[in-house]
């Protein structure tokens, strides 16, 4: 860790409440014990005002600046994210569609100096959140693009019901919506055992009301979820204003880049590195040409 670093997570993260700069301290091992014990019972664990309040309002005006490069795609999607043509029995709920109303702007769009940049970079933060999710090791992907996206809502749109492909997410809103915009999941809802479609096709349809759990998140609160089992989403934004989640993706191994296809799907562009990739990956050594 440099002292610079150090510097830069002092200065945004509330390290009173949340001691990134003391690992292993008895302060840091209380905050992770509390917080595994949430994400083992409910997968999902709110660490309040984790950006001091002083910088709240440069975390929302930085992610503002950079939200008009959000790439919009008009894109039929179901819970599962798989594609919609798949063959499914009749009452499987992934037959069921909604269009994304959500847009992403890449990595290579955050200036190295936000604060959500510093913290998805930082040794300490990474540190901390594989320690909360009891995992030894957590790196960040090797994709120039989705590694740190910020994820924006504009009004009148949602961000439909979905799993994650990643078994945990860490994010940050930035920017809340003047209503709606409601994060929403259902904990557990499946297993890797069991898919349980018999609930998700309730909630899905509107009768499983009594399986939603209901956020309320301020910018700056840092939320870890394990977005796997539970079944969530972003519901219909309102007001005037967009809503802003700042989205930080680690891996247990290093190196992982996205596929061209779903790239292209995500941020309208590949770079290089996507295309090297995908090269790579149907080869079967990895003896030069
Ligand atoms: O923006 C949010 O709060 C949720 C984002 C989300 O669920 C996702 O990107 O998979
Ligand atoms: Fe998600």
């Amino acid at each position: 860790m440099s002292t610079a670093e150090a510097r830069a997570v002092e200065q945004a993260v509330d390290t009173d409440r949340y001691p990134l700069t003391g690992p292993e301290s008895a302060e840091w091992k209380s905050v992770v014990s509390r917080t595994r014990h949430e994400l083992r019972s409910s997968g999902c664990s709110i660490l309040p005002d984790f950006i001091r309040p002083a910088h709240q309002d440069a975390l929302r005006r930085e992610c503002a600046e950079i939200a008009p490069d959000a790439h919009y795609d008009v894109e039929t999607v179901n819970a599962y994210n798989i594609d919609i043509r798949t063959p499914l029995p009749e009452d499987h709920p992934g037959r069921l569609t909604t269009r994304r109303g959500n847009a992403f702007v890449a990595r290579d769009r955050v200036p190295a100096a936000a604060i959500i940049h510093q913290l998805y970079t930082s040794e300490l933060f990474k540190r901390f959140i594989a320690d909360c999710f009891e995992l030894p090791v957590l790196h960040e992907l090797g994709d120039p693009l989705s590694g740190l996206v910020l994820n924006v809502v504009r009004p009148g749109m949602e961000h439909p019901w979905h799993f994650d492909t990643n078994e945990f997410t860490v994010s940050m809103l930035t920017q809340e919506a003047e209503d709606g915009g409601v994060f929403e999941y259902c904990p557990n809802i499946r297993s890797a055992r069991d898919e349980n479609f018999r609930d998700v096709r309730a909630v899905l349809t509107g009768s499983g009301e009594h399986l939603v759990r209901r956020l309320t998140l301020r910018p700056g609160d840092l939320q870890l979820f394990k977005g796997r089992y539970a079944l969530h989403r972003v519901s219909t934004v309102k007001g005037t204003r967009a809503r802003h989640t700042a989205i930080f993706a680690y891996s247990e191994r290093p190196g992982v880049i996205g596929s061209v296809a779903r790239t292209k799907q995500l941020f309208g562009r590949v770079l290089p590195e996507h295309i090297e990739a995908e090269k790579k990956a149907v080869r079967v050594d990895q003896l030069l040409d």
